[in-house]
This record gives structure tokens, sequence and C-alpha cells, in this order.
């Protein structure tokens, strides 16, 4: 049900009646409110840069009982609505942060944030920056350097700055700004608006200041083995590198693959506000917010009437670069807390980024003038197949039980500049979550002379170095497996000692050590180490194991560059597998609220060092993965997906294989067909003569 408040709650100016759910994501309306009421506060000339306009999500201790009871269908607290404003007055650094109640039409706190505090960049700021960067007269001359052919076209990718803690005249990271790196698009096929521009870089960088909005500095960028620079020179235009169709010699020889539901999908998607959304699917149910930092939260997530998490939600990712040199040197993204994973969501096409039946989710976020932006299909949800879930064929009797494993997904795909991230919460009939991040898109490319290699880079286009980098992510897991107080363990495999008992050295056992204190922690694979969230007071009725779910997550790389390092300081989970911590109202974001050109000290590991007691606690499990990416030439120019997931398995949480109970993968329900006779085997046979001998045996087929 959705929570319908029962007396009606009085917004700006005490008309209108607002029955919204705490964790609905913000109206439209909502969104305007709050900007208005900020702009209330100023003077009316004052022109406030809105960056987020979001839900401030309530207190844990408000919302939990509200849940409750709204599970139980009983009556629901009063919550007031609030917002979470983060705003600059325009062309200044006078960063704000606010916070809006919404019920009550008032500003509750205003705060100034600062020094070295910076706010995203938005989509109009980033328009306008490459603009000015292309029409600054000091870069104009510079490009004339490169004499380059009549009807170029130059294209500018603004990237946020980045931090090294230097603060010389124009060379200071404490101002926010702007490093535009620049491209031409194929001089011959200049009118192709989606020409790989990456497949050109040139070697000249404007810095744009975010607050004068003028370009404060030129720098030329080094192309040779080492930190050397030269002015720049005429540019030889190398062959195109296209990733578009329309471009290549396509192959003729795929047949279609249709996913076809002729009885639709089996979940069920409700609102349960104007921007929330109830999800139901296989004993799953859940709450889907949307916001303009994480995209996709996930709230209240139940199997069969059980909780499991509290709230889900990527919280954060950091792409540090392998290049020493400057610019170079500050290369490190936070794509969510620099750009943010809501505002860069794709709006999806049906038949394209999803197969199947799909319904598609929209939400409504904020422009820089406060107003409400609509973002139409930003996440779609629909079923897959992912092949055999179960199976067990008695070979005596030849009965095969088998079960498909049919998938729930919600997906997400972002684009940052170059890059794409396809995001995706997926749940299975087994009781399983899993978070599943592709990464593509386009390399982040630089020029290099021809006819060198560097270590720090792979050449992937004559002139063009894609350098090597590390995708780090950070999953934010708020659990209530069982109920709202859990611990952390993990379990190692040990072998077993020889001894009387163990004479020939093969036993091995499995210890289980609860992890008691907040803090960072690391997986072993030699001793097979493995997390698991648990509840201690609830016990398998079969095994008496306390009942969890285990953290499956890939081994990764923890970040290279060194600890007194800035790309260090600022992603403070970089450095560890799994952190723990204990419950605090407001910490979302592992690298802490405000990542642009920060430095370091508001994050997880921040967090982690208050050395809080997190055994049977109401505890946050922060689950990092992520790739390496030593550039491939293969990954230009468009990378094919490279694919990293972690998954959450129950462990003792139910008393058999959940997904006994999925139906029998047969024919009458797959409707399966043959795709051609000349792929029937024969079997291996031995037939008997007339006399009781093996006459013949026939061979199976090769095939
Ligand atoms: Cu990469």
């Amino acid at each position: 049900m959705s929570a319908e408040l029962s007396t009606p709650l009085p917004l700006v100016g005490g008309k209108q009646p607002s029955p919204q759910h705490p964790l609905g994501p913000l109206t439209a309306s909502e969104i305007t409110n709050s900007s208005q009421l900020i702009k209330s506060l100023w003077p009316t000339q004052t022109n406030i840069q809105f960056k987020s306009i979001t839900l401030q999500e309530p207190s844990k201790a408000e919302l939990v009982p509200f849940l409750a009871a709204e599970r139980t269908a009983q009556a629901t607290p009063t919550i007031d609505r609030r917002s979470f404003v983060v705003y600059y007055i325009r062309n200044t650094d006078k960063l704000h942060e606010a916070i809006v109640n919404l019920t009550h039409g008032k500003v509750e706190s205003n705060l100034r944030l600062g020094p070295n505090v910076h706010s995203n960049a938005d989509g109009d700021e980033m328009n306008a920056v490459e603009r000015i960067a292309l029409e600054d007269e000091g870069v104009k001359a510079e490009l004339a350097k490169l004499q380059l052919p009549e009807g170029t076209v130059v294209i500018s990718d603004p990237w946020i700055y980045g931090s090294d803690g230097i603060n010389e005249g124009l060379f200071t990271d404490a101002k926010r700004m702007f490093q535009c790196f620049l491209y031409i698009r194929d001089p011959k096929n200049s009118s192709e608006a989606d020409s790989n521009h990456y497949a050109m870089p040139l070697s000249i960088s404007p810095v744009v200041s975010a607050e004068t909005m003028k370009v404060t500095r030129i720098d030329n960028l080094p192309t040779g083995i080492d930190a050397t620079t030269k002015e720049p020179s005429p540019y030889k235009v190398q062959p195109a590198n296209e990733y578009i169709s329309e471009a290549q010699t396509l192959r003729t020889d795929l047949k279609p693959l249709n996913v076809i539901q002729p009885e639709g999908a089996s979940f069920q998607i409700s609102n349960f506000s104007e921007q929330g959304h109830n999800v139901s699917w296989q004993k799953w149910t859940f709450k889907v917010g949307f916001n303009q930092r994480e995209g996709m939260v996930l709230y209240d997530v139940y199997y069969a009437g059980r909780p499991l998490f509290y709230r889900l939600s990527l919280s954060d990712m950091n792409i540090p670069y392998a290049d020493p040199r400057h610019p170079y040197h500050k290369k490190a993204a936070f794509d969510l807390g620099d750009a943010g994973a809501g505002i860069m969501a794709n709006n999806l096409q049906l038949g394209c980024d999803c197969l199947g039946s799909i319904h598609y989710l929209s939400a409504v976020l904020n422009d820089d003038k406060g107003k409400p932006l609509e973002m139409p299909n930003v996440v779609c949800v629909h079923e897959q197949d992912n092949g055999i879930g179960w199976k067990h064929t008695n070979y005596r009797t030849g009965r095969a039980a088998v079960v498909r494993n049919r998938e729930l997904v919600l997906q997400s795909i972002i684009t940052v500049s170059n890059y794409e991230y396809i995001l995706a919460f997926i749940f299975n009939q087994a009781g399983d979550v899993m978070y599943e991040v592709r990464a593509t898109g386009i390399l982040s490319t630089q020029p290099i002379d021809e006819g060198i290699s560097v270590p720090w880079g792979t050449v992937v286009h004559p002139g063009v170095l894609a350098a090597h980098h590390q995708h780090i992510f950070s999953l934010r897991v708020d659990p209530m497996v069982d109920g709202p107080l859990n611990r952390v363990v993990y379990d190692e495999a040990h072998a077993m000692p020889r001894s009387d008992f163990n004479p020939h050295g093969v036993g091995y056992t499995v210890t289980e050590t609860p992890i008691t204190t907040s803090g960072g922690y690391d997986l072993d694979i030699d001793a097979n180490r493995t997390f698991k969230i648990q509840n201690s007071t609830v016990k398998n009725p079969i095994n008496g194991k306390s009942v969890g779910y285990k953290i499956m997550t890939p081994p990764f790389q923890k970040m290279l560059a060194d600890q007194d390092s800035f790309h260090f300081k600022r992603a403070e989970f970089a450095d560890h597998n799994i952190y723990v911590t204990s419950y605090k109202d407001g910490e979302l974001y592992a690298g802490g609220k405000y990542t642009n050109q920060s430095r370091g000290g508001t994050g997880v590991r921040s967090w982690a060092d208050r050395k809080d007691n997190v055994l049977d606690d109401d505890i946050v499990v922060w689950v990092q993965f992520g790739i390496n990416h030593i550039p491939r030439i293969e990954d230009f120019p468009v990378m094919p997906c490279e694919i990293i997931k972690v998954h959450l398995k129950p462990v003792n949480f139910f008393d058999k294989n959940p997904a006994l109970d999925v139906p029998p993968s047969e024919q009458r329900f797959n409707k399966s067909v043959l795709a051609s006779t000349s792929h029937q085997q024969e079997v291996g046979a031995a037939v008997i003569g007339q006399s009781g001998e093996v006459c013949c045996v026939k061979e199976a087929s090769k095939l």
C-alpha cells in the first residue's frame, strides 16, 4: 500500500496537501518549492547556480517505525518531507548546502562550505566550459600553430580538474576549475557529428575557471617518453577510427534473436509515491528511488516476507590514471560525486538497451536554475533467462530435474563524457542479489608521438595513447538480515595438520571470525576468506548456524597511487575489499559528500577510524570491486563490455535450496525449436546379433 498520511501536510504557503511517502524522490513541485525557498534567502537579483536538489532521507530512527507500520498496514507516523540543496552563488566560490523542510515550507539550515570544498559539475556548466575553451583567443592562437585542415571541427572535453595540493598562481587547485582536453573530428568527414574525436587528440589543454568562466591557463601536454612539452607544431592527421555502424562493413550472417514473453513479464510495479516505485517479483519486494548522485537506490528489500537490506546503492567510484606527468597526474574521476549517476543516466530505448517485456522508470531531477528536469526512461526493469538454475539427472532412471534461472534486472546506463557504465541490480529465484557493472564506451585518450611506447599506457591508434587506469567501485550495503542488528564475519578454510586423525594430510576445516570493530578488511584468496553478513540471534532450524548472506566480491588490485598521494587520500574506499562501519545518518558516499577537488578525510576510511563496535549492531558494509584497466587495442574505438559482478548470496538463511519450487524447465513452456537436424547427435550403441554376440558398435556422431 502507499503510505497515505492521514493529515494533509502544509507546503509552501500552507495550501497544498502533499501525501508523499518519506522515501519518495522529490517531485517536480517539491524541487520548485525548494529552489524558491533558497532564492528567498537572498536578494532578488542574486544568481544562484543549483547543483543538486534531492531528497533528504529521513533518519533511520524515524523511518524504521514508518516502514514497519506500512508493512503491517497500520497508520504510519508523520514524517516531514525535506530536501537537500547544494548551490553556488554563480561565478563565485560561495558554495552552500541547505536543508529545506518542505512540510513546513522553511529552510532549516543553510551552511556556507569551504575552503577546499567544491560541488559537482552540471550539464549547463559543462557545455559553457566547452564553448569558452574554444572561443578563447589564446586557445585559438595555439590551435592556429597546428595548421589544421580548413573546416576541421575541434572538440573540447572538460575534465574535473583534480587535486595535487599545488597552490601556486595559475597552478592552484584551491579554486574549482576544469581541464579541457581537445580533439578534432576527422577533417575528411567533419560534418559527421558522431565522428570519434578520441582518435584525434591534440596537445593543447586549456584550463577554465568555474568562477570566472574564463581560460586561466593553456597547458601543452607531454607527448613523448618523458615530461617535456613542445610548442604546438603542424598536426599530422591520421586515419579515422570510427565506431558508428555506417563506418563499418557489417557482418551479414546474424539471425534475429527475439525475446518474446507471450503472457507479459512476471513482475509487478506500483507507485509508493509520485516518483517512487514498488517492485515485486518472485518473492522479492523492494522500493526503488532515484537521485542525482547515486541514480537507482533500493530500499526495504525483502524476500518471502523476511527483511534483507534497508538500503542498497552504488555509493562511489574512482578512476585514477597512471600517467604521472602534468596535468595527467590529477586525472582521478569520481563519476558519482563529480558528475552524478542520476543526472548522467541515459534515456533508454525500447529494443536497444534491454530485450523482452520492458518497464521503464522515469525520474525528475533539477537543472542549474532550480527547475525540474524530466529524466525519462532512466531505469529499465525486465526479466532475463540466465541459463540453467539447477539440474540433476538420475543416471539410473534417466530423469532430469532442471529449472531455468530467471533473473529480474533493474538497469541504468550512465554516460560520463567518453565512458559508459551499465549498472544493474539483478535478482534471481535462489535468493541472490547481484550488482553488475559493465564498463564500456570510449577510452580517455591523449596524444603520443609516433613510433614510441610508454609503460603507463597503450597505443591504441597511430598517435593515440590510452593511459592505464583503475576503476574502483564501492557498493553500499545497509543490511537488515532477519532484523536490524547484524554482524560481519569471515570464514577461512585451513588445512588440518597431519595427525593420527588426519594421517594422509588431506583434511581441512573452516573457521569463522566475527569482526568486532569498524575498519577496512581484505580478501585472502589463499585462505578462501569469505565475508558474511549474519544475524546472530536467528539460527537456522536445521543446522543451528546463524542466518546470513555472504558477499562474493571479485578480487581487485587496490589503488596503486601511494598513500601520500591525493588520489589515495581522496578515494577513501580504494584500499580495502570491505569496509564495515556503524550506521550513522548521512554517511552515504564512500569518498565523502564532496569529491570534486577533494582533500580526503570525509569518507568511509575516516568513519571506520572511529573504531566503533560493529558486532550485532546497526552496521553498514561497503563492498569494493574494480578492474585495473590496461587498455587493449581491442578496447578502441569503443570498448567491448568489461563485466564485474558482486553477489550477495544466502548462507544458512533458508533450510534448503530456495529455488526448488521453480517449475521444471519443459519444452511446452519454453517452446524451443530444433535449429537443424544435422545437429542431432547419435549415441554410441552396441547391437546384439542373432546368436547374442555384439556384432557392431556404432560410433557417436562427431558433430
Ligand atoms: Cu577503463
